[in-house]
């Protein structure tokens, strides 16, 4: 049994940390000189720093240190004596008064890697000793200025057994490995490259490594280091692919090259987030690095390369230039996160590119802004900084660089960031300066759009549409509105990026105003409400607003269904024709759930089946995209229209249309299904856009209820040679109760037990499935012996998947749901409780339900609330959820 790691005990309510009380540190840290000796009972790190005062007033130097075991303390050469120092749960506190300027500090801690569960600092996965350091966690491995604007130039020794630990990886370049007069090996890195403490990374163990090199522009030699744990050296062709293509594309786009003459990549089996960009060392999820066609979904393979390219990105942004404090997380996140999403959009289809990521937002950020736990971009306050590692932080904060880059346009906007990397490369800087940069090196003033960063909640926007058939002239009002905004309600700098469609689709050409002689525009839409008018048409024309979601807003716009399957079937802009599409749908799924003819099966309208059939046979189109649009929204952005959620009517008319679909279209499936399993995939597309038709046609001809259709999914699965294909026909099955469908999760699970990442997607299925003893599948499934809390993955890949894509039985009226997703986070509290924190916010959703459901979820948070020993992190999350 593991023991669990003491976290520190204190009553008290945690102390909520202001953006207003920012102050410079009051000493700096030059040199860090470390020598992390690794062993099995404990890890005894030495740590020698270079420090000078920064504020000449400062009596007391206080250092951040959490699950410690001071040794000893020596300043300028002189050994402290307790009485000399104060040490605490959480500090270190050196008195000072007396030092002028320049000094040093030896200080030598003891810390169990072996018994830390949290993941946090440094800890042990699979034998490998590995750390996490963002955002707070180089204190626990020693004690240290831990902010961000305490940037260092950092040497490493790693001192431990060769023989375990043949690998020994920090930051920067190696300098020194020997074999000590004990046997231990020691080896040395150097970082030549100021950091803060939070990029600082230490790996050891026994590792397999795949190597690769890159030349920079420039003719700087890299060699690239992919460590995994053996066997897996076979699944490291992907990730390696596209850290090459990240590290070309960031010289071409931004003209940004790499930095240090190595780079390298850990992928590790526990850990707590995707990946994170230590420099020259980032240690990965195993989820986002290992990949084969047999073992990884095309999904799967699509997340690597983005989070990839997200890690390698962040060298420039939030390593060269980092933040100043963690108020400012979005200013390295919100723009690294935009920046992978231009780097997919550029490798793969654009606009399918768009579609994922606006579905992303929708489906996770919409209700955050919408919720108890809403914030802005830039969050004035926060309790655990864990915390806020959000959706908000992280894919808003990417839509708001987007309209940044929407507004100045491609040009101006490259002028803006190449401002922003000459002016404040290798300084800790606050997102107020980054949009300072912009606007300097672009000249476009952004005065009103910097509100974006402080105001919380997602704008709505209501639409008035007057044409007037005399005068040819057709004027478009909007307004905007945001109740989460409440009193500091001030109307936001929005990019409207639209056009108009004649009565036979064609684009208009506009006569006046600042897009003349154009058939787009982005318009800025900065007033309250505003009014856009344009002249010189003939009949009423069709608008398309917010093209490629030019903006993060719910538009209020009431149109009949034909306008929308007008749109669906011609807009110019695919991400609107899809959007469109998916507007209709929820239309028609909402009325006839409020028309109570939640049987009814024949519900979809002859000017929605027109337009899917139009869309189905246009051979033209990417098979990615059609397979987008012809994909039903899901039931939680279904949810999202409705005042209380009604889950279960939302399930049942949902199937219902995804039955008549089937059968409306079932020649057409088949033969879509046919064509693309069997003739070659367009050559303008990649394969997987064939697999993922095929899989959409395959999930409606299942949806058509044919026993034959489970034959073709049970044959798909015997026959794939690829895990879409395998997890497709799984998918497709996993809601029906027959034999075929048992027999397969059991063939899958035999086939696959010995990979951990496969058998998550095992348990995930079995997670969002819709049978009726799908709770007791999943109190069954906590039991299984390839089931543990320990383990990250596989808790999101059961629970995870359970509460946030089963609504139906998560919200079963019965309240086990809840219970179960209570149980959880109160056994996780102690041991990892930035997870156990992650997993509140699906009972922070309580006011959207029915009172029976909204007494049995915040009755769970209360019983949170009381847990003993309740740690910082859920108390944050379960209090703002409740209140
Ligand atoms: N900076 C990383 C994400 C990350 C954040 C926190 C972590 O531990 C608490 C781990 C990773 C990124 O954006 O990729
Ligand atoms: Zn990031």
């Amino acid at each position: 049994m593991l023991k669990v790691f003491p976290l520190s005990q204190s009553s008290a309510k945690p102390a909520t940390i202001y953006l207003k009380d920012y102050k410079e540190p009051d000493f700096l840290i030059k040199t860090v000189d470390l020598t992390v000796e690794l062993g099995e009972e404990e890890t005894i790190v030495t740590s020698r720093l270079e420090l000078t005062r920064n504020d000449e007033n400062a009596t007391k130097l206080s250092l951040n240190g959490e699950h410690l075991t001071l040794q000893s303390v020596k300043m300028d050469g002189h050994m402290l004596t307790p009485d000399e120092y104060n040490a605490t749960d959480e500090w270190l506190h050196l008195p000072v008064a007396t030092v002028t300027t320049d000094f040093s500090l030896e200080i030598v801690t003891r810390i169990k890697p072996q018994e830390n569960t949290a993941l946090e600092g440094l800890y042990k996965s699979n034998g490998n000793f590995c750390t996490q350091c963002e955002a707070e966690g180089f204190r626990w491995i020693t004690y240290f200025l831990d902010r961000p604007d305490v940037m260092a130039i950092y040497t490493t020794t790693i001192i431990g057994d060769g023989e375990l630990y043949p690998v020994m990886l920090s930051n920067g370049n190696l300098m020194q490995q020997e074999t000590l007069p004990d046997g231990r090996q020691s080896v040395t890195w150097h970082d030549p490259h100021p950091k803060p403490s939070y990029l600082f990374a230490l790996v050891a163990g026994n590792l397999a490594v795949v190597e690769d090199k890159f030349t920079t522009r420039s003719g700087r030699n890299v060699k690239l280091q992919i460590f995994v744990e053996k066997g897996n050296e076979d699944k490291c062709d992907h990730a390696m692919t596209s850290l090459k293509k990240s590290m070309k594309w960031d010289e071409e786009k931004y003209g940004r090259e790499y930095d240090l003459d190595i780079f390298m990549i850990v992928a590790v089996s526990d850990f707590n987030m995707g990946a994170m960009e230590n420099k020259g060392l980032n240690v990965f999820n195993s989820k986002y690095v290992l990949a084969s066609p047999e073992t990884a979904t095309d999904a799967d393979f699509d997340g690597i390369e983005s989070v990839i390219a997200h890690e390698y990105f962040h060298n420039w942004t939030g390593n060269r230039i980092t933040c100043r404090d963690w108020f400012q997380l979005t200013l390295k996140e919100g723009l690294t996160v935009f920046r992978d999403q231009q780097f997919s959009a550029d490798m793969n289809s654009a606009a399918v590119q768009r579609i994922d990521d606006v579905q992303r937002l929708r489906a996770a950020q919409f209700p955050e802004d919408g919720g108890p736990l809403a914030h802005p971009i830039q969050p004035q306050s926060y309790v655990e900084i864990n915390n806020f590692y959000t959706a908000t932080v992280y894919e808003k904060g990417a839509e708001v660089i987007r309209m940044i880059h929407t507004l100045l346009g491609e040009e101006k906007f490259r002028k803006g960031m190449d401002l922003y990397f000459e002016r404040h490369d290798g300084q800790a800087v606050t997102t107020e300066e980054f949009v300072s940069a912009l606007e300097d090196g672009s000249g476009v003033d952004l005065t009103q759009f910097r509100r974006w960063y402080v105001t919380p909640g997602t704008p709505e926007i209501m639409v008035d549409e007057r044409f007037d058939p005399k005068t040819g002239q057709y004027k478009l009002t909007l307004e905007q509105s945001n109740l989460k905004a409440g009193e500091i309600f001030k109307p936001l700098h929005i990019p409207l990026q639209m056009g108009l469609l004649d009565e036979k689709g064609q684009a208009v050409t506009f006569t006046d105003g600042p897009f003349k002689g154009q058939t787009e525009g982005v318009f800025d839409f900065n007033k309250k409400r505003q009014s856009f008018t344009f002249s010189g048409l003939s009949s009423q024309p069709k608008a398309s607003l917010f093209r490629g979601f030019s903006a993060p807003v719910k538009l209020r716009q009431t149109m009949s269904d034909d306008a929308l399957a007008f749109l669906f079937a011609k807009d110019q802009d695919l991400f609107n024709r899809w959007d469109a599409g998916q507007r209709l749908a929820s239309n028609i799924i909402l009325k006839n759930i409020e028309a109570v003819d939640e049987d009814d099966t024949a519900i979809l309208p002859a000017a929605f089946l027109d337009a899917f059939a139009e869309i189905l046979s246009d051979t033209e189109l990417d098979r990615a995209f059609t397979a987008s649009a012809l994909t039903l929204p899901g039931e939680q952005d279904i949810a999202q229209r409705m005042p209380i959620v009604d889950v279960d009517a939302i399930h049942k008319v949902r199937e219902n249309a995804r039955q008549q679909i089937g059968l409306t279209f079932e020649e057409n499936w088949r033969k879509l299904y046919n064509e693309c399993a069997n003739a070659p995939t367009p050559a303008n597309q990649p394969e997987s856009s064939s697999r993922k038709l095929k899989n959409t046609a395959l999930r409606y001809l299942i949806a058509t209820g044919r026993e034959e259709y489970i034959t073709l999914a049970a044959t798909q699965f015997r026959k794939s040679t690829n895990m879409t294909d395998s997890v497709a026909a799984l998918s497709g099955l996993k809601d029906i109760t027959h034999p075929v469908r048992d027999e397969m999760f059991a063939d899958y699970y035999e086939k696959w037990q010995k990979d951990a990442l496969i058998v998550d997607k095992w348990f995930t299925l079995q997670a969002m499935s819709m049978r009726e003893s799908t709770i007791a599948d999943i109190k069954k499934l906590m039991e299984h012996p390839a089931f543990t809390l320990r383990n990250p993955n596989r808790l999101r890949s059961l629970i995870g998947a359970f509460t946030s894509g089963n609504p139906v039985y998560f919200h079963d009226k019965s309240g086990e749901g809840y219970r179960i997703l209570s149980g959880v986070i109160s056994a996780m509290n102690k041991t990892n409780p930035q997870i156990a924190a992650r997993f509140v916010a699906p009972l922070g959703q309580w006011r959207r339900y029915d009172e029976d459901r909204q007494a049995l979820m915040s009755a769970e948070l209360e019983k949170i609330l009381k847990l003993p020993d309740l740690s910082d992190h859920v108390y944050e999350m379960a209090n703002k959820s409740l209140h």
